[in-house]
């Protein structure tokens, strides 16, 4: 079985509970063959470090594949100081929770002597100093080196499926290869450069819903966007009502092919933590047998990854 889990956004208890259920179903003979994580490990949640840790203790104990999301490319750009740095640095401290990651990894920053909110000028001065954020090496080493996306062929019954990991959607603007030929942050510094665009096309912002599969039988598996917002957008459009907290699955409207399933159900957002749960098996009849999330109000839930799941359009 391989598991994916995304958009965990420092909440270490709900993480805890899935990772222990792997660990439970590996000790019961079940083969874990892989892990993929989607990204947006950090941020708003109290315990980034703490949920750090546990993924690299994962990494020690099962293969386990690390992408990163936009809010880790936030953190990176604000500590090496990129091109952007300053503004990203105001973007990612005064809305998109960087604060509650800095004080998790790094207490005694200086930004906790002030007495005011960070600004923009507040960033751009205090980035003369040293001690605004520091991370211990490991914990760089991890950063640096999450990948950009991962992709697996398994085959279902006669078919092959191509999957495609990534924290968000991939763009029909680009051609696939280039944007799978980006490797890690770096490399997606060098695409936006190349292709003069901004990170908000990129595949760790873009919050499109494509129509058709961007390559035959391939399939994008993401997170980033609550699914909470497709349904809004789509129940708009009169294409599609479920509960909240399950998957969004994107379909081809002709011959029923799967684009794109986003499994981010907004944990933060007073949402559950999911995880899906992907049967390798060689020619396996089905290969979505079910997820499970964990939702802070209602507790842990085990479900059928329904067929009613599929049928969007
Ligand atoms: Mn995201």
């Amino acid at each position: 079985m391989i598991y994916v889990i995304a958009d965990i956004h420092g909440m270490y208890d709900p993480f805890k509970i899935l990772v222990d259920y792997i660990y439970k179903r590996a000790s019961k003979t079940e083969q874990v063959s892989k892990i993929i994580l989607l990204g947006d490990y950090i941020d708003c949640g109290p315990s980034s470090k703490q949920v750090i840790d546990l993924i690299i203790k994962l990494k020690t104990d099962f293969d386990t594949v690390t992408l990163f999301g936009n809010h880790e490319e936030m953190l990176l750009s604000f500590y090496h100081k990129t091109f952007n740095h300053v503004k990203t640095g105001n973007f990612w401290l005064s809305y998109n929770g960087g604060l509650q990651t800095i004080l998790s990894f790094y207490p005694q920053s200086i930004l906790f002597r002030k007495e005011q909110f960070p600004n923009e000028k507040m960033i751009s001065d205090l980035l003369h100093y040293e001690d605004v954020f520091k991370l211990e090496p490991e914990y760089l080493d991890f950063f640096d080196n999450l990948s950009s996306t991962y992709q697996i062929k398994l085959n279902q019954s006669d078919k092959e499926l191509d999957l495609l990991f990534s924290h968000s959607v991939l763009s029909p603007r680009f051609s696939l290869e280039e944007q799978l030929a980006i490797k890690d942050w770096k490399g997606l510094y060098q695409f936006l450069d190349k292709n003069s665009c901004d990170l908000e096309e990129t595949h760790i912002w873009n919050r499109q819903l494509l129509t058709h599969q961007l390559k035959d039988n391939l399939t994008v598996i993401h997170g980033h966007t609550p699914t909470r917002y497709y349904r809004q957008l789509t129940k708009l459009l009169k294409l599609w009502e479920d509960e909240e907290n399950s998957p969004f699955v994107v379909r081809e409207k002709k011959n029923r092919k799967l684009v794109q399933i986003d499994i981010d159900t907004g944990l933060i957002y007073g949402g559950a933590l999911t995880m899906l749960a992907i049967d390798d098996t060689p020619n396996v009849e089905n290969i979505f047998p079910y997820y499970v999330s964990v939702d802070p109000k209602k507790g842990f839930r085990h479900k059928l990854f329904a067929k009613k799941e599929l049928d969007l359009t």
